[in-house]
This record gives structure tokens, C-alpha cells and sequence, in this order.
């Protein structure tokens, strides 16, 4: 028998962080979480899955029209022509109180009930399905203790959109044990809400397949679906299958040995080439990243639009699909040395002086963030005062800003003969 798990589908979820510029792939990015859906869809057909499960989260939130329904009952209705049931519960995210709109879906597809744990049984391949979906976006309670008994001779699986014991950047709904879990003498645990693919537990199994889709910067890597193998009551294989179109992935670039901004654009594309194969020729929503001690530092620092705009061009043409680029980073470091360029009795090394001076005084920094305290009353509020606001208070981020400005300015006072 072959079951398909998936979660957090979280279908028309706009994908975040995506900066129009020319030529850059803005509708197959836009249309990205119903291709991933298709592909879940496709694989269901092609392994000739016998369920499909949907731990939660199928919509991102509360449909902007009909469209999204449509979408998803046309799906379903490929896998009810293929002869493909399907069972779903809904998350916090496609909670009952939060979509307003509805559609019938084709009779292949059931959802468990809101208001208590049930069971669904499928006598033909011998499955029982147990599992509740959230009324209202927060559960804070834990729900496994309302779940059903195992049915004995049947494969038996829990369907749960849950935080389990707390997941980094996840709400901490419906929380529960993987001991609980276990003990509840299930065969397998179809989670959902967490959107990094996780293996908790191994026979029985409790498994996050992740989302089918990557959002933003912080799901990088491959996103799909599990699927499961099973010989009667005896699981015998659980393999991640990816299925997202677009692949989020952050793509460091050591440039130590560019002596100029043509050297560290054919190193970028040699990366972005690379990430592109590694990522089976997908369409790559990419934030590069130079990194090492360059020679050409100071270009890298000055000509940050021309290059990024050089990056861009780039990302057009690499793979099948192309790149859309988030962001360039330099972290770049300049190929002096600093200790003997402060040694020398010239205003370079008075500068080099005053900086290092000034880092280690604690006054002298003080009245430095009082300086600049007086510029941020000048400046839009909502540059400082964030959650990553600047907070020119603090004696660790004027360090930083100190290192940051000397990096900018020694390498254009510095001749290139000099620069080592
Ligand atoms: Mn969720």
C-alpha cells in the first residue's frame, strides 16, 4: 500500500520579499503554490497512491474570491477520476471560523470533523484514519487525548496539526509529546503546521513532511511531500519526494581571489549554475552572498547597484527556469592588513588610530550614540524603531558600525599598489 502525506499547502500564499524588477519571473512565482499542489496531485497519480492525507493549513487564509476554491476542487477532482480518496483536516491557518466561503468537493474527499476527533475507515486497502480540525485559528489545548483507539487490524493513522513541544517560528498550537504520540499506539502520525520536514519518531512514525512550497527566505531547501510505504501493518519505507517550483535557497560566494568585479560575477555564475543543478534546474528565488577577503573589496562596496543589477542579468539565464534574486549581500572584507596600516605616521594611520580608539572607549562610544540619536529624530520612524530597528544605544552595534564604515572608507583612501 502507498499513502501520500502533505501539510501547510497554504494555497495562494503570496510569497514574500519578492522585489519586481525587469525581466524578473513574477507570475510563475506568483503561481507557485498551486504548481506545487499540481505536482502533489501527480505524484498521488503516478505512484498509484491509495490516500491521500492533508494535515492542515490546505488554504493560507480566508479565499479573496471563489478562484482558490476552484482551484483546489479541480485538483480534487483529478485524484476522484484517478480513484484516489483523500481525508483532510483544516489548521490555523483554513481554521472553520476563518473561511467564510465554501465549495462541495468531489465525493472522494472527506474532512474530519471540527468539533471532536473521529474516524474515517477505508475497508478496501484497510486503513483507519483518526483526526480533528481546528474550529478557530488558536488551539491551545492538546487534542491527542480526545483521539480514538486504535482499530485493531487496521493500519492506523493520526491526522494533527500540531506545534508538538514547540518548533522555532511556529505557534505553539494543539502541543503534545512525541511520547503521547507514541503511546497512543498508532502506526503512523500525519503531522502538519511545522514547515521543515521532520522525522520525530520511527515505528511507530511521526513524521512533518514540511510545506509543499517554500514562502520566503526562511524555508529554503526542498519542500514536497512524504511518501509511504507500507507491507500490510508494517511500514517498510517513508521518502521525501520534492514537488515545490520554486526553490529558496541562500547562495554564499567566496570571492577571496576576484581581482575585480568581472572575476567575482563569473564566480556568482558559476554558484547560481551550481544551485540551479543542485536544485533539479527549478526556477531559484536566491539571496547571494560574497563572502572571503577580496582585492576588488572596494569596487564590491562602491558599485553595489551596478552589480547587483549585473547579479540580476545573471539569474536570467541560469538553468531551465532562471534565478529571481532577493538580495546581494557583500561581506567582503578588504585585502589589507590593518594592524600594520595603522603604524604608519600619516592621516591613514591617525584615521586607523581613531577607530580603534574609539571602539575600545566606552565614552567616547556613548557620546558617539548620542550624536547619532540626535540624527534619528531627523529620519522615518519605522527604519528604528523595529524589532531589527538600529539601536544606536547599544556599545555592540556602533562596533559594528564602526568596523562596517572603515571597511567602506580605508579601501578608497588606500592605493591599489599598497592593497595586499
Ligand atoms: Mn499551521
Amino acid at each position: 500500500m502507498r499513502l501520500v502525506h502533505a501539510a501547510d499547502l497554504h494555497i495562494d500564499s503570496p510569497l514574500l520579499g519578492l522585489e519586481r524588477y525587469e525581466g524578473a519571473p513574477v507570475e510563475q512565482i506568483r503561481r507557485a503554490t498551486r504548481r506545487a499542489t499540481e505536482n502533489l496531485v501527480e505524484l498521488c497519480i503516478d505512484e498509484r497512491a491509495d490516500l491521500l492525507l492533508l494535515a492542515g493549513d490546505l488554504y493560507d487564509d480566508d479565499w479573496r474570491d471563489y478562484s482558490t476554491g476552484l482551484f483546489f476542487a479541480a485538483q480534487m477532482a483529478r485524484l476522484k477520476e484517478a480513484g484516489i480518496p483523500v481525508v483532510w483536516i483544516r489548521g490555523n491557518h483554513d481554521a472553520a471560523s476563518k473561511i467564510t466561503r465554501h465549495l462541495r468537493l468531489s465525493d472522494n474527499v472527506r474532512e474530519l470533523s471540527t468539533k471532536r476527533a473521529e474516524t474515517i475507515v477505508y475497508e478496501d486497502f484497510g486503513v483507519a484514519v483518526h483526526g480533528m480540525g481546528y474550529p478557530s485559528p488558536s488551539v491551545d489545548g492538546s487534542l491527542v487525548e480526545g483521539y480514538p483507539a486504535p482499530r485493531a487490524g487496521l493500519f492506523n493513522v493520526g491526522l494533527l496539526h500540531t506545534a508538538v513541544d514547540g518548533r522555532p517560528g511556529h505557534a505553539r498550537y494543539a502541543p503534545c509529546s512525541v511520547s503521547q504520540l507514541v503511546n497512543k499506539g498508532y502506526d503512523y502520525w500525519a503531522l502538519g503546521h511545522v514547515h521543515t520536514r521532520e522525522v520525530l519518531h520511527q515505528d511507530p512514525w511521526v513524521v512533518f513532511p514540511g510545506n509543499l512550497q517554500g514562502r520566503h527566505m526562511r524555508e529554503t531547501g526542498s519542500k514536497g511531500a512524504t511518501l509511504i510505504h507500507t507491507d500490510g501493518l508494517k511500514v517498510v519505507g517513508v521518502e521525501h519526494r520534492a514537488l515545490d517550483v520554486v526553490r529558496w535557497l541562500k547562495c554564499s560566494v567566496d570571492v577571496t581571489n576576484a581581482r575585480d568585479l568581472d572575476q567575482v560575477l563569473a564566480a556568482v555564475e558559476a554558484a547560481l549554475n551550481q544551485a540551479a543543478q543542485a536544485a533539479d534546474d527549478r526556477l531559484l528565488a536566491v539571496r547571494v552572498e560574497l563572502t572571503g577577503t577580496a582585492p576588488c573589496h572596494a569596487a564590491i562596496v562602491t558599485e553595489h547597484d551596478q552589480l547587483l543589477a549585473e547579479v540580476r542579468r545573471l539569474g536570467l539565464e541560469v538553468g531551465a527556469f532562471g534565478a529571481w534574486v532577493e538580495r546581494l549581500l557583500s561581506k567582503t572584507c578588504a585585502a589589507y592588513d590593518r594592524a600594520t596600516l595603522a603604524l604608519r605616521e600619516d592621516a591613514l594611520g591617525a584615521l586607523l588610530a581613531a577607530f580603534r580608539e574609539l571602539e575600545s572607549d566606552a565614552a567616547a562610544l556613548g557620546e558617539l550614540g548620542e550624536t547619532l540619536a540626535e540624527v534619528r529624530q531627523k529620519i522615518p520612524q519605522e527604519l528604528w524603531r523595529t524589532e531589527d530597528g538600529i539601536a544606536y544605544d547599544s556599545p555592540e552595534l556602533l562596533r559594528e558600525l564602526l568596523d562596517e564604515v572603515e571597511a567602506m572608507i580605508v579601501p578608497r583612501i588606500v592605493s591599489s599598489e599598497e592593497v595586499r
